[in-house]
């Protein structure tokens, strides 16, 4: 195992054509990230939703956070080209309503994403252990939106879970510096545009909420608005991120 470790980073090495330690290293490295998003025609959608069943408006989404891998081949003495897969989810917006002793409605909404990219990032030193550039990643993201009901009347809860999904081409373009507190690992940071939006989702499977055997949202069936209009999911917005990474 150990023998063909070696045996695949030194191939790694060779195909890179590393140049010298003022080179820029391959690496893989754990991110942690933190977007705004739009969300715009969703959040009325929600919005929508909770005035006509609670007679409140929840507040907009409008942030959300995740995890990523990144994974990066050095090709020349500045340039990466990498492939990075992220998990995020975005806060929870709800309204509540309560009747004391007698019954309490909750409608809780949030989306999450699951973006997939490939791209590039250029590079140079600062000084010994500091380096700054820019890079571009495109690819495609799976999002889904979950909105869940829960109600108790005397004493008597009923949750009821509706879920949708879509999917979103990518595109992020950003800022990033590295700094490397050793050899093998440095310290990155992001700051970016990312664009993520679905035109349409739909629901995911078949909904038959009051168990009258009559299904109420059919699976595909896309969320709409208060209009009837098809609502867009847009993740879109300011990316910012941190990294630990293994360079070799
Ligand atoms: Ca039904």
């Amino acid at each position: 195992m150990k023998i063909k470790l070696t045996a695949i980073l030194a191939a790694t090495f060779l195909f890179a054509g590393i140049a010298g330690a003022n080179s820029i290293k391959s690496r893989v490295g754990l991110m942690v990230g933190y977007d705004t998003v739009r969300m715009a025609e969703l959040n009325e959608s929600i919005g929508d939703l909770t005035m006509l069943i609670l007679g409140q408006e929840a507040k907009p989404i409008k942030a959300m956070a995740g995890l990523g891998l990144d994974a990066g081949m050095a090709v020349s003495e500045n340039v990466i080209l990498g492939a990075r897969v992220g998990v995020m989810k975005t806060q929870v917006t709800s309204v509540e309503l309560v009747v004391p002793l007698i019954a309490s409605a909750k409608v809780e909404a949030s989306g999450a994403a699951v973006p997939v990219m490939g791209g590039f990032r250029y590079m140079i030193p600062i000084d010994d252990n500091m380096w700054a550039g820019f890079g571009a990643y495109a690819g495609l993201a799976k999002l889904t939106a979950n909105m869940t009901t829960t109600s108790e009347t005397l004493g008597v809860t009923q949750t009821s879970k509706l879920d949708y999904e879509g999917s979103a081409p990518v595109i992020e373009g950003l800022l990033c510096f590295d700094y490397r507190i050793t050899e093998s690992i440095s310290l990155g940071g992001e700051l970016g545009y990312m664009s993520m939006k679905a035109d349409s989702i739909g629901a995911i499977k078949d909904y038959d909420f009051d168990g009258d055997g009559i299904i109420d949202v059919v699976k595909g069936e896309k969320a709409k608005n208060a209009a009837g209009e098809d609502s867009a999911m847009d993740l879109s917005g300011v990316a910012i991120a941190l990294s630990l990474n293994y360079l070799f």
